[in-house]
């Protein structure tokens, strides 16, 4: 086990890991499972970082990929139009901006328009992808999730031995092939990828036994928010599942989390204040 670290470095942005942090969940597509259309609209996108930013959050991801189950893959010239201008328009209002991208010319373009982190669904295993955010003139973070399957299929034959055991071998697979390629333990997080390519009790058994992700020595980021485990265990739509998303997410602190993506930034926030204030004294 590696020791814990108590700094996340992204591009000349450095955040303390002393409080869990919260990232915003931006995405610019027409076909998100919880706000798809919504921020297709450059103005909206860009007012809704904004409001993200008021509300909270310590790091933006520009998403312009659909990655939930069934989705069908974005033209690259399309994700590339999406985000650039955006990472571009969010990287100057001072909080890092991540871009939630699988194609090494969009994690280039991305890098090149100042972003700080690229989080990638397939962790960098796409040709060219481990070289693009090595070998970035900036340095920049990388988010490394935990996928079984492509997006299309994933939810299709979700199959474990043990699905914690997989996740952490994987997660530190491909973590240890970035420190071999160069990029810095102080610029890598991981992910189990909650909901890609499994099943609610799949979910279930990665969140209560996270510790065991936790003890590889990365920060951990979960993406719970709005997601259909949560819809399982509640009953409700997706637009109704914040209350369910916060809990799933205190959960995951409790266990060791240290960062939440979320897309109700403002609730998001005050409940990880609350749980914060009980930690101490
Ligand atoms: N989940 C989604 C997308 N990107 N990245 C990380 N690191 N972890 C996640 O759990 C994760 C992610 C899916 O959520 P969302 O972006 O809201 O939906 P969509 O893929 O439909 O745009």
């Amino acid at each position: 086990m590696n020791s814990a670290l108590h700094v996340l470095t992204l591009g000349r942005h450095r955040l303390s890991l002393d409080r869990p942090l919260v990232m915003g969940d931006l995405n610019v597509t027409s076909d998100s499972f919880s706000d798809g259309g919504r921020f297709l609209d450059p103005s909206a996108a860009l007012d809704h970082a904004r409001r993200m930013i008021e509300d909270g959050a310590d790091i933006i991801d520009v998403g312009a990929e659909s990655t939930r189950p069934g989705a069908a893959p974005t033209p690259e010239r399309e994700e590339l139009q999406r985000v650039v201008p955006l990472v571009e328009k969010i990287a100057v209002l001072g909080v890092p901006v991540s871009a939630d991208t699988r194609k090494p010319a969009v994690m280039r373009a991305a890098i090149a328009a100042g972003a700080a982190m690229i989080n990638d669904v397939s962790a960098l295993r796409s040709p060219g992808a481990l070289e693009a955010v090595a070998g970035a003139e900036t340095p920049v973070a990388v988010c490394l999730m935990h996928m079984q399957g492509e997006p299309a299929t994933m939810q299709q034959s979700a199959v474990y031995g043990d699905v914690v055991y997989e996740v952490k071998q994987f997660l530190a697979d491909c973590a240890g092939a970035c420190e071999a390629a160069g990029i810095v333990r102080e610029r890598i997080v991981v992910d189990p990828g909650f909901g890609f390519g499994k099943t609610v009790e799949h979910n279930l058994t990665l969140l209560r036994r996270l510790s065991e992700i936790v003890a590889l020595g990365y920060p951990v980021v979960v993406g719970l928010s709005r997601k259909s485990t949560i819809g399982a265990l509640t009953g409700r739509d997706v637009g109704e599942r914040t209350a369910g998303s916060i809990a799933a997410a205190l959960a995951a602190v409790a266990r060791g989390a240290k960062i939440v993506r979320a897309h109700d930034v403002r609730e998001m926030v005050d409940a990880l204040k609350v749980w914060c204030a009980l930690q101490s004294g």
